[in-house]
């Protein structure tokens, strides 16, 4: 096979999900194909094999899709199935690895960072379960690109993937498919369509979609639009654009805010949601009230049985360490086993993968279940419009009502971003330095029960992951949580995630931040954010 000289660049550590760099960073001389051969290396034999590929239409997708076609025929890889115009959102492809059995999938994107050429760009691989690489792969590729000294690669004009259609680069078969035909089918085998459009048609229940300029537009319009007759200008933003249309296709209250004026209006519709770049991440939004992830998620689980893919009963539930703990109560009430695990969609797979689980979700606005092995935007919004459908009730009625049922976890996170990195360490330091002797101390009149590093052994293969943040519990279940995140591309991001359970009646509907104000106080007293980062506020709150 020819074969291309190369150095080795040292920074290619895959993060919580894959590697995020700026675009300029990509575009450095054979730094993408460095690092694509490098996944094709630690995937195992790819000779003859069958692999996904696809991303968010960010910049530079157009141009790496063909980069690693040349290099998988390089690699003798068999057969490539590529989403029309080199595009799939993150679940269609998962969708795709699994529909296919294929060997995996590269995706690309740097899912809800921005895109454009002085923005962000992302690749990430997909084993055969569809789901993210586990740890083990991941830092083989990266152990592999501190070592590369050649890649394989053929030479060819571009293809055109924009047709329908299959043909060959050398002897390897390039299939151009539908991103959205297969991933539609699956929804419809999960969700009462029939129930949802009748609801829609007769005014009953009413939806508005963010799109966000990125992947979901055309999944939304084929979802909402065309099967379920929901108006046109129910998808909002709906053309994925490079740039993201100079937006964040971040689904927050901050960056989804037409979105969320809509659902504040009088005349609001029942649901309002949006998904982010590559279509993982979902916000749901009910007239004049937000729901947040953590809280969607423990909905979702309470009431999987009026789902009609759900119906027979869910296995048990998961969420990532720093979602609040409301899952955590419906799993109690209703029996099922519930597993706390690390930030990273990678770490639900095993537990997905051996039946132990059927819903999971994170903090983080991601939400999904064993249907593929990613978190999926459009499927928590099928949920709830199912959901919607079935009970005739206001979102708030729905929230509410669980609230009463379960308490309700008051919950926020503060974001503090772009710290100087090494100021952010000493500050994870000097935490993980006193937690043994936090246990027993009293800050601002809350005393601590428990404090630790949290630890993670997966409970299906023995593998063990340390160090995955700080959790501090105090009493009157309230818990404060400090990580780095694994996913920026400028300096550290301090996550703090703040929490406290209540379930007196008259106390289910006051304001987060109100509510948690002593404790963000506590927060920051505790782990010193001023000191270490001369930061006095958050820079995001969610
Ligand atoms: C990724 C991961 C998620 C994780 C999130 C935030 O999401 O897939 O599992 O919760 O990052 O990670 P961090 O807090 O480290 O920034 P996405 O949507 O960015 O792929």
């Amino acid at each position: 096979m020819p074969k291309i000289s190369t150095t080795a660049y040292l920074d290619q550590r895959p993060g919580t999900s894959g590697l995020r760099k700026k675009v300029a960073e990509f575009k450095q001389p054979h730094y993408l194909e460095n690092f694509v051969q490098c996944i094709l290396d630690a995937a195992g034999d790819v000779a003859g094999k069958t692999l996904v590929l696809g991303g968010d239409g960010r910049y530079l997708n157009a141009h790496a899709v063909q980069v690693i076609l040349r290099i998988c025929a390089g690699n003798g890889v068999g057969r490539v199935i590529v989403g029309r115009g080199g595009l799939l959102s993150t679940p269609a492809a998962s969708h795709l690895i699994r529909v296919n059995q294929a060997h995996g999938g590269i995706i690309l994107s740097a899912s809800h960072n921005p895109g454009g050429p002085d923005a962000d760009f992302g690749i990430k691989y997909n084993t055969a379960n569809g789901g993210p690489a586990p740890e083990s792969v991941t830092e083989d590729i990266y152990a592999r690109s501190q070592r590369i000294d050649a890649y394989h690669c053929v030479e060819t004009d571009d293809i055109d993937l924009d047709t329908l259609a299959t043909s060959h680069l050398d002897r390897m078969v390039i299939e151009v498919v539908d991103p959205v035909d297969a991933y539609a089918d699956l929804l419809k085998t999960l969700f009462d369509f029939d129930l949802i459009r009748s609801k829609l048609a007769d005014g009953s229940l009413s939806v508005v979609f963010d799109a966000m300029n990125a992947i979901t537009g055309p999944y939304a319009t084929r979802l909402l639009v065309d099967e379920l007759g929901a108006p046109k200008d129910a998808v909002l933003r709906g053309t994925p654009l490079p740039d993201f249309g100079g937006a964040h296709p971040d689904p927050n209250l901050v960056h989804a805010a037409d979105m969320v004026a809509r659902m504040t209006a009088a005349d609001a519709p029942v649901l309002g949601a949006a998904s982010d770049g590559d279509g993982d991440r979902n916000l749901i939004h009910g007239a004049g009230l937000y729901v947040t992830p953590s809280d969607s998620l423990a909905v979702i689980a309470a009431n999987a049985t009026l789902i009609k893919g759900y119906s027979a009963g869910i296995a048990g539930v998961a969420r990532s360490m720093p979602t609040s703990r409301a899952v955590d109560r419906v799993a109690k009430a209703l029996g099922l086993p519930a597993f706390e695990t690390p930030t990273g969609w990678k770490f639900f797979s095993n537990l997905l993968d051996d039946g132990r689980i059927t819903v999971c979700g994170e903090e983080s606005f991601g939400t999904g279940s064993n249907h593929v092995r990613e978190k999926d935007g459009l499927w928590a919004v099928m949920c709830w419009l199912n959901l919607l459908a079935v009970r005739g009730d206001s979102v708030r009625d729905i929230l509410i009502d669980h609230w009463q049922t379960y308490g309700r976890d008051y919950y926020t996170r503060h974001d503090f971003e772009a710290l100087d990195s090494d100021a952010a360490n000493r500050l994870m330091q000097e935490l993980e330095s006193k937690v043994d002797t936090l246990v027993g101390s009293t800050w601002s009149g809350h005393r601590v029960l428990h404090a630790d590093n949290f630890a993670y052994t997966d409970p299906v293969d023995g593998s063990e992951s340390a160090r995955q943040g700080i959790r501090v519990s105090f009493e009157g279940d309230a818990r404060i949580v400090y990580r780095l995140s694994g996913t920026g591309t400028a300096g550290a991001t301090l996550r703090v995630y703040i929490e406290r359970a209540e379930s007196h009646p008259e106390r289910l509907l006051l304001d987060p931040q109100q509510v948690l104000a002593d404790l963000i106080a506590v927060a920051g007293d505790l782990a010193d954010i001023r000191g270490f980062t001369g930061r006095e506020r958050a820079d995001v709150i969610t």
